[in-house]
């Protein structure tokens, strides 16, 4: 049985991932942080209890700023094959946590594959390095491609761009078995709540449950290449099942502005939008409202612009050429734009509803102070 370790278990891809890894027989074991919360939901339905006879998945406490840590999880689990997913992952949010996030980010990554080499394990453990499409940052060419120049835009990507090339030293160095997947932006219904997809399907659910009055967004206009998770952690697999560790390019070859996205999550609640304005002074209204389920009264502002979510530079255009991955990993995404945002809408409307029934029932709403 093969024995996989995922740093970041708990976030989207570590459980779309960990799902797909122990479908295919692998003992899967991943680290996460301790937290005053409970924050395994996402993998909750995978859990087992340790004290059961064969358990297939197994957390260890841990963190990527620990290599004492992690040098101590590795050699209790001589993993097979190591995704290094964890990581602050939110680009705005590295504005303001810069030496955090390059800590965690960029010499996290270090620290896993220094483990892996003083551990004697090089012959043995493959690695997976989460890298980013954020590594294109001000547009050089599109598509983007392996060949692609870098130009990292925010801390978070310059972090990334470290942990790049370091895999690839490694690599280089010590013979390691190191890749880089370069993933261009990937969602679902377990999307953390506010990067921009999220946040726009809940607020879509709850506008549309009379929960919420309006959306407010940052810059309408960046274009982003949008899959689903579910399609890329296959990516991730059959990356390290090659002959060879190199580094791939993966995303739909397709791009769509946030304001298109925005469209097209309130079509899926049966409402037509119109924008208006430009910049900060862009509002979207509702044009036509189709949806009996759903009566959002015409004319009703549900988008408006907040500066406060622009960034102090910004990545305006990503589109992927993932011609690589599909000719050497044969590797083909079932999603587009469409059964994406549907499927999220649809999740974000059977939660919210689900809260709206609590709420109608005369219930308060956990975690809120009044
Ligand atoms: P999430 O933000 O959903 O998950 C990040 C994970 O990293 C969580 O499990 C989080 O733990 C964990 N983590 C955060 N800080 C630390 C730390 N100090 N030590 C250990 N673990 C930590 O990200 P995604 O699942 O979306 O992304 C997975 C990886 O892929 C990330 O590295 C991201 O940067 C990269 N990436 C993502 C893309 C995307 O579009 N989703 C595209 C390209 C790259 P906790 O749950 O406790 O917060
Ligand atoms: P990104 O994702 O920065 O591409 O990084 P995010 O969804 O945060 O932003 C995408 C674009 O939308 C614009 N935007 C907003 N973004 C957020 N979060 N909130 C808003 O209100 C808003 N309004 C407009 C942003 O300015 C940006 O242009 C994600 C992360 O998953 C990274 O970890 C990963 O490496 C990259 O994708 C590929």
């Amino acid at each position: 049985m093969k024995k996989a370790l995922i740093t970041g278990i708990t976030g989207q891809d570590g459980a779309y991932l960990t799902e797909l890894l122990l479908k295919k027989g692998y003992e899967v074991h991943g680290i996460k942080r301790r937290a005053s919360l409970f924050n395994t939901d996402r993998i909750d339905h995978l859990y087992q209890d340790p004290h059961e006879q064969n358990v297939h998945l197994k957390l260890h406490y841990g963190d990527l700023s620990d290599s004492t840590n992690l040098i101590r999880i590795i050699q209790e689990v001589q993993p097979d094959e190591i995704y290094n997913l964890g990581a602050m992952s939110h680009v705005q949010v590295s504005f303001e946590a810069p030496e955090y996030t390059a800590d965690v980010d960029g010499i996290g990554t270090l620290r896993i594959l220094e483990a892996v080499r003083l551990l004697g394990l090089t012959k043995k453990t493959r690695i997976y390095q989460a890298s980013t499409s954020e590594l294109y940052g001000l547009v050089q060419e599109v598509p983007q491609s392996e060949k692609t120049p870098f130009y990292p835009r925010s801390p978070y990507a310059v972090a990334k761009m470290y942990a790049f090339w370091i895999t690839v030293n490694y690599r280089e160095a010590y013979n390691m078995f190191a890749s880089n997947g370069i993933l261009f932006n990937h969602e679902s219904p377990l999307r953390g709540e506010t990067f921009v997809t999220r946040k726009i399907t809940r607020g879509v659910a709850k506008i549309a449950l009379g929960l919420q009055d309006k959306l407010y967004m940052g810059n309408l206009d960046a274009k982003r290449d949008w899959g689903h998770a579910k399609d890329y952690v296959k990516a991730m697999w059959l990356i390290l099942q090659q002959d060879k560790a190199e580094d791939y390019v993966i995303a739909t070859g397709i791009t769509n502005t946030v304001r298109e996205f925005i469209s097209l999550s309130f079509a899926e609640v049966g409402v037509e939008l119109r924008f208006e304005g430009e910049g900060v002074n862009e509002k979207a209204f509702v044009a036509k409202s189709f949806n009996p389920d759903f009566p959002i009264p015409v004319g009703k502002e549900v988008v408006a612009i907040d500066p406060r979510y622009f960034r102090p530079t910004e990545v305006d255009l990503l589109i992927g050429d993932p011609t690589k991955a599909q000719t050497q990993l044969n590797w083909k995404p079932e999603y587009d734009l469409y059964t994406l945002v549907k499927e999220m809408v649809a999740a974000d409307v059977e939660l919210f509803r689900r809260e709206k029934l609590l709420k109608d029932a005369g219930y308060k709403v956990l975690n809120q102070f009044e």
